[in-house]
């Protein structure tokens, strides 16, 4: 298949930073090169549902074998984009890869608190379209329930959460500048949720994505400056107290008029025939 680079944006950390295409200079916000980009550290006891996946054997101990965000659903169910789940990203299926774990409770990756629980079972969206990124989604079980407490509601259709102009705050422990700086600490960053019409123009349908109203949504600023960015794929959009998406895809990180993508978690619960919260 061919590489897009949206795929590649989860590639294996260590590969990424020498490849992250550089963006035209007047495509550079201002703010592009502070702390997610343009964020904050938070403590995870802000944000405890935000979880790290790990591979040690996969992505060396560096940073814990970190590679991609999730969120804890339940005590035992953890979201995660479909996209960090793929061959191409793991080495191997999921299932064959023994030392796949979620990190939770956890701020700095190289510190001791916190769990680090196995995944007992993947199971990836079997819709996911390579091509636009639609349903970038898969659901991985715990061996282990996480403490009580740290899994967050998803908010159904309809719920105001997804309104236009809503404030909304993104967690990760991915590149902070949008060129292969990886942090070790938990990082938030405050974005607003995009109409559907600025998705829409931001991404019409090219080599990085098709924006879907029905299964995506898109945040950010209007001027760039803050976003999502590789390494946090996978990873929580919380909005009003409640998980609206799960970060997937977009065009660089923090460009002005280049959204962040995520996934529409209402889209996650009907799939799946969950209740609408
Ligand atoms: C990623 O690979 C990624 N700026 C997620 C979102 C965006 C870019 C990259 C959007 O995790």
């Amino acid at each position: 298949m061919r590489r897009r680079l949206a795929r590649a944006l989860a590639r294996p950390l260590a590969l990424a930073a020498a490849s992250t295409v550089i963006p035209l200079a007047s495509a550079v916000p201002a703010a592009a090169d502070s702390i997610v980009v343009g964020g904050f550290p938070v403590d995870v006891s802000e944000g405890p549902w935000t979880v790290a996946l790990s591979s040690r054997d996969r992505f060396g101990g560096t940073r814990a074998g970190q590679f991609c965000g999730g969120v804890a659903v339940g005590r035992t169910t953890v979201l995660t984009a479909a996209h960090c789940m793929e061959e191409e990203v793991l080495g191997a299926p999921p299932e064959r890869v023994p030392d796949l774990r979620v990190i939770a409770g956890r701020s700095e990756l190289l510190a001791k608190g916190g769990q680090e629980i196995a995944v007992r079972d993947v199971w990836v969206n079997p819709d996911h379209d390579a091509v636009t990124n639609s349903g970038d989604f898969a659901v991985l079980s715990l061996a282990e329930p996480l403490p009580q407490g740290s899994s967050i509601a998803m908010a159904g259709a309809g719920d105001p959460a997804y309104r236009a102009g809503t404030e909304a705050t993104v967690y990760g422990w991915g590149d902070t500048t949008g060129s292969g700086s990886y942090t070790g600490s938990l990082h938030a960053a405050r974005v607003h949720v995009q109409r559907d019409a600025v998705c829409e123009k931001a991404y019409p349908g090219g080599s990085v994505g098709t924006y879907r109203a029905r299964t995506m949504l898109c945040a950010g600023e209007a001027a760039g400056g803050r976003d999502a960015c590789q390494g946090d794929s996978g990873g929580p959009l919380v909005a009003q107290g409640r998980l609206i998406g799960l970060v997937s895809w977009g065009a660089g990180c923090g460009w002005a008029g280049s959204p962040g993508v995520y996934t529409r978690v209402s889209e996650i619960l009907s799939t799946l025939g969950w209740p609408q919260g």
